[in-house]
């Protein structure tokens, strides 16, 4: 009985495979010259977890990133499964020069901007694609999540946790001017899985520029608060286990339903200031298991040059 339903599941799965002319996973990230090797980590991440049978095509949206680097990223991923192209990001991102008076809006890097222009920059051939940060470690096989259905909306992702809804401190401060009920959700975008026809066709950035001009006094978030304006109402949540923060790691979070987060995680994200390339980050398997894929480099000289701080 079992087994029958699972050849019935087996032979869809075949079904969805022949369908398709290329078993390919379409990935993006940005990076400066300073994440770089945190970049390579986490594409060398996903291609450790994929299933065998997918190749790995990644777009690095790049801002000013040196021959070395490129070179060091290349040999890292020097693979027959994948395929890397570099797309220098323009000079003048648009959606980086606006005034940002609040406080929270530190000094940052143009690439923070990078995932409005997902449109714009990726190849025109790319029908979907996942867009990462580049501070998270895969532990499972992305292209589950490259399957996945999004109900008919533009970005799949997955609700935040510190700020799970729009009217929660630090989520978008104007969500009454702009309409928003208090308890519509709000998304981490660490990881975003997106519909590229219909990103397209939403002219996202012209909508993100108008919502800085009017608002962006008051942003909190970048462009994590932004892509929640411009998707509100047109995202699906997506399953916790494709974005465990930090915030998980406090045993008394983990009840009920989330009490085997840690062991479903697919892709952690090292969300916050305490990153797991600096020394002063406290440990966690999941740190470890970040510096032995960092370890996997072609950065010979990757160490952890301060001294390390216990767990607390
Ligand atoms: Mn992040």
């Amino acid at each position: 009985m079992c087994s029958g339903i699972l050849q019935e599941r087996d032979k869809a799965l075949n079904q969805f495979h022949d369908s398709s002319d290329d078993r390919v996973v379409c990935l993006a990230l940005a990076t400066d010259d300073h994440y770089t090797l945190p970049t390579a980590v986490t594409i060398k991440s996903v291609l450790t977890h994929l299933h065998p049978s997918y190749r790995l095509e990644a777009a690095i949206l790049a801002d000013r990133v040196s021959a070395t680097n490129r070179r060091l990223l290349e040999d890292t991923l020097s693979d027959e499964r994948v395929s890397l192209q570099w797309i220098d990001l323009p000079t003048d991102l648009g959606l980086a020069s606006y005034p940002m008076s609040s406080p929270l809006n530190k000094e940052h890097s143009p690439t923070v901007w990078a995932d409005l222009y997902l449109g714009d920059l990726l190849p025109a051939s790319w029908r979907r694609v996942i867009y990462m940060d580049s501070d998270m470690l895969a532990l499972g096989d992305l292209s589950q999540l490259f399957q996945s259905d999004l109900g008919g909306n533009m970005v799949g992702a997955v609700q935040d946790d510190p700020v799970p809804i729009v009217s929660a401190e630090f989520g978008i401060r104007p969500w009454r001017q702009l309409g928003f009920a208090a308890e519509d959700p709000y998304f981490n975008s660490g990881i975003l899985m997106v519909d590229l026809l219909k990103w397209r066709a939403k002219e996202v950035v012209a909508a993100a520029g108008s919502y800085l001009a009017r608002f962006g006094d008051v942003l909190t978030q970048y462009d994590q608060e932004v892509l929640n304006v411009v998707c509100h109402g047109d995202w699906s949540p997506l399953e916790k286990k494709w974005n465990v923060t930090g915030w998980w790691n406090y045993p008394e979070r983990r009840v009920g339903p989330y009490s085997d987060i840690h062991d479903e995680v697919m892709v952690f994200h090292f969300a916050g200031k305490t990153k797991p390339w600096k020394a002063s980050s406290p440990t966690s398997p999941f740190v470890e298991g970040y510096r032995a894929t960092a370890q996997m480099t072609a950065w010979k000289r990757w160490q952890i040059s301060e001294p390390t701080r216990p767990s607390v």
